[in-house]
């Protein structure tokens, strides 16, 4: 008989129903020895957070997130509200003695992420970043190749991840579903919100990043606030790109703007090793395009992966070999992890502290795009 590990989820947008979802479909797929409940959500709008919980199956709301931490009955606390409230809530949680599950990124910038994990480290509480594209089958498939030596030395690490959504001057700053480009509410703009996947994947799949030389733009210099009405200066980046020197020598380039038109969650990496090269893209996730010059010269070229076997990572969980999973998984997959690190009594990564490591690059990036300099990171 499994476990019950009861949750206390915060904030009911876009990440409150990813992971809600993925809590209800993890022990449906893995044999775990955790159930996570839905024990309790909470939002300051009652009406949107009781109808939250009423469509998630979640037992009771709250409207004050004290109160949910507070609570006895809550055993981990879900962080999903914007950047700018991770911090108090993940100490007052690890105060509380709770596990925590927080949003990427971790924190408003170093400092506060530091604190975060000073915490959760003094109150021994188990925690995580979602950092969820650790764990589409494609990627978790390309840490493995990397891990066995496959690539060899690596020369050159590239990410983009591009959009288009902000492109409008009408569009407002600030509010409910446009907090991310309200500095004050998100501390930054692409950098923080997907340059920092980019840095998280890239740390995991090829070692620190030692020193930066970045360049940012705010395309649109002032927007109408949601909240206050009035036209006031946006303070995030629209879009940055960066150059960066890695640990094990390689040669790194990133790039993220929401000003690309015709690109909607372009989420792409390339890694060039001596023996082969790796190319992923997150408009075809479950595919990984692989490029091995140990193959016989007159049939050498790129090939593309179908990664829906059921020897590649986590595919056992699903269909059947050939059909095909989603962006959604990527959060079932880091739950399912969770709980079995837990069960294991081990820390499953990304924790706070390796989410630190992300924070620190996306910093440095900041300052060197402000400086125009090279910046080492932390
Ligand atoms: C922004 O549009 C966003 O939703 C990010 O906040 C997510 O982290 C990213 O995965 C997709 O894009």
């Amino acid at each position: 008989m499994a476990q019950q590990l009861n949750i206390g989820l915060i904030g009911y947008g876009f990440m409150g129903r990813t992971h809600s979802n993925a809590y209800r479909q993890a022990p449906q797929f893995f044999d775990l020895e955790y159930q996570p409940i839905l024990k309790a959500c909470c939002a300051r709008n009652q009406e949107k957070i009781k109808a939250f919980a009423a469509n998630w199956g979640y037992e009771s709301f709250e409207t004050d997130w004290k109160t949910l931490v507070a609570r006895d009955d809550i055993d981990a606390v879900d962080i999903c509200v914007p950047n700018n409230l991770h911090k108090e809530i993940a100490i007052a949680a690890a105060e509380a003695g709770k596990m925590i599950l927080c949003e990427k990124p971790i924190a408003m910038n170093t400092a506060e992420a530091e604190e975060m994990c000073a915490a959760v480290e003094k109150a021994g509480v188990k925690n995580t970043v979602w950092y969820n594209y650790r764990r589409v089958p494609a990627v978790t498939l390309a840490k493995q190749l990397i891990d066995e030596g496959k690539l060899g030395r690596i020369f050159h690490y590239r990410a983009n991840f591009l959009q288009d959504w902000t492109i409008s001057e009408d569009l407002p700053q600030g509010g409910e579903a446009l907090w991310r480009l309200d500095v004050e509410a998100a501390g930054s703009g692409v950098t923080g919100d997907l340059l920092a996947h980019c840095i998280d994947t890239a740390i995991w799949l090829n070692g620190s990043i030692k020193t930066v030389s970045a360049m940012t733009e705010t395309f649109i210099k002032e927007r109408q606030h949601q909240l206050t009405g009035k036209v006031e200066k946006v303070g995030i980046d629209d879009a940055c790109a960066f150059l960066a020197r890695c640990a094990n020598g390689s040669l790194a380039t990133f790039e993220s703007t929401r000003y690309a038109r015709g690109h909607k969650a372009l989420y792409t990496f390339e890694i060039n090793g001596e023996h082969a090269s790796i190319k992923w893209d997150l408009h075809d996730l479950h595919r990984l395009d692989w490029f091995d010059h140990g193959d016989e010269s007159r049939v050498r070229g790129w090939r593309s992966i179908h990664v829906t076997d059921g020897d590649h990572p986590y595919m056992d969980h699903w269909w059947v070999p050939g059909l095909q999973i989603g962006y959604e998984h990527s959060f079932v997959h880091q739950v399912a992890d969770f709980l079995e690190g837990l069960a294991k009594g081990e820390a499953v990564s990304p924790t706070f502290r390796d989410a630190l490591e992300t924070q620190k690059v996306c910093d440095a990036v900041l300052a060197s795009g402000k400086s125009g300099q090279w910046v080492e990171v932390g």
